[in-house]
């Protein structure tokens, strides 16, 4: 690889900024149990505390997500300010209409007017705390769905979904954007109301410039070919957002490229030919994972630099030879040029990054020698759990 090449591959390693989940911070689990972990934030300026160790130990992983309520607080500009002095900014706001009782069958397609004015003013609510957030992204996961044929009408569902959204998307200003995310199943077991990219796409093209799709890896059915779905919203203008995590069954909320990095590669490899790597381009690389036996902070430090991996990786194809060789009907050589980067050991790449970003080469263990997961373990008792699994 020439030098010229070398330097954009890790310019745009540079300039990549990886987003983390405040909740990834917090206990979790599964609906089965929750471990509780010593030392996990009891509060969510405690989550920024944790998120700026990641972002110190990696140096692309400034940005932190909200979910509220899980990260109510009174003053969301302190918060704000607070993270702009560990070097952070607030992320997404996701919102959350999935663990009120009211919402049993459904939120904003509920059939009950009431119900979907409650949820429509929570979701009102988020873009109220956009604004003191300095957030760019509202990001929607409607859990709403039904459980047996006939419970409710599949149609009538779509026109109160419609109408709720198109109420928030006009709530935006202008530089703020709806992120619609999908999900195949769960807990809706008959028919989702959002369960597929192309109920998200369908319903974002109506709305307009500003809104657009959430993929979040772990919610389609076994098989799926994501990286089509990237490449088709990218050359769409519709692609907005990831939610970045692995998965083995369902939606297993893993650690981002444990399960399959092969499948993460090959979605960045996407994104790259899409220009969504682009600075400007505005693809929210998000990871959505929910730690059950692992430690936290490693754990999301683990994620953040299989991201990154599958990023150079994917940067690493030579494009010009993969066209020649595509135009040639050169099949084995195509996919032998795609494999040559797949198997390429970045790790070394990734490091002098990380070492010219002013981070750690080694993040976990810089991490491990820090001493800060002694030091919260003595310091915080009483964690918060993130706000489900219970
Ligand atoms: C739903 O499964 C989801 O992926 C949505 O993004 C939620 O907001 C998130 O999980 C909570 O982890
Ligand atoms: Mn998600
Ligand atoms: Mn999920």
């Amino acid at each position: 690889m020439s030098e010229q090449a070398l330097a954009a591959v890790k310019s745009a390693l540079t300039s990549q900024r990886i987003e983390t989940p405040s909740w990834a911070y917090a206990n979790s689990g599964t609906r089965f149990k929750v471990f509780a972990q010593p030392g996990v934030p009891r509060a969510p300026w405690e989550k920024l505390d944790d998120a700026a160790r990641v972002h110190a130990h990696t140096g692309v992983a400034p940005v932190v997500a909200l979910h509220i309520p899980w990260d109510r607080v009174d003053d969301y500009a302190a918060l704000a300010a607070y993270a702009g002095e560990r070097g952070l900014t607030l992320g997404a706001v996701n919102a959350n209409v999935f663990q009120e009782d009211d919402y049993k069958l459904g939120s904003v397609t509920h059939p009950d007017p009431a119900v979907r004015r409650k949820a429509l003013d929570h979701l009102m609510e988020c873009v109220a705390i956009m604004g003191a957030t300095g957030s760019r992204d509202l990001k929607l996961w409607f859990s709403d769905g039904t459980n047996y044929p006939g419970q409710d009408d599949i149609r009538a569902r779509q026109d109160r979904l419609e109408e709720a959204l198109s109420a928030v998307y006009e709530r935006l200003g202008d530089d703020q954007r709806l992120i619609l995310e999908y999900k195949l199943f769960e807990p809706a077991f008959y028919a989702t109301d959002v369960p597929d990219w192309g109920t998200s796409y369908a319903h974002c093209l109506k709305l307009g410039e500003r809104a657009k799709v959430c993929v979040d890896t772990g919610h389609h059915a076994p098989g799926t070919n994501i990286e089509f779905i990237v490449a088709f919203l990218l050359r769409e203008g519709k692609l907005g957002a990831f939610d970045l995590n692995s998965r083995f069954y369902a939606d297993d909320d893993l650690m981002a490229g444990a399960a399959d990095p092969f499948q993460l590669f090959r979605i960045m490899y996407e994104v790259r030919a899409g220009g969504g790597l682009e600075p400007d381009a505005g693809i929210a690389f998000m990871l959505d994972q929910c730690h059950n036996i692992e430690p936290k902070v490693p754990a999301v430090i683990r994620s953040v630099m299989n991201v990154q991996e599958a990023t150079a990786k994917a940067l690493l194809v030579d494009r010009e030879a993969l066209a020649a060789a595509q135009r040639a009907g050169d099949v084995l050589g195509a996919n032998g040029i795609l494999m040559d980067a797949f198997q390429t050991d970045v790790r070394p790449l990734v490091a002098d990054v990380r070492e010219e970003l002013g981070a750690d080469r080694d993040p976990l263990a810089a991490y491990a020698a820090s001493g800060w997961a002694e030091r919260i373990a003595a310091e915080r008792v009483g964690g918060e759990q993130a706000g489900w699994g219970a």
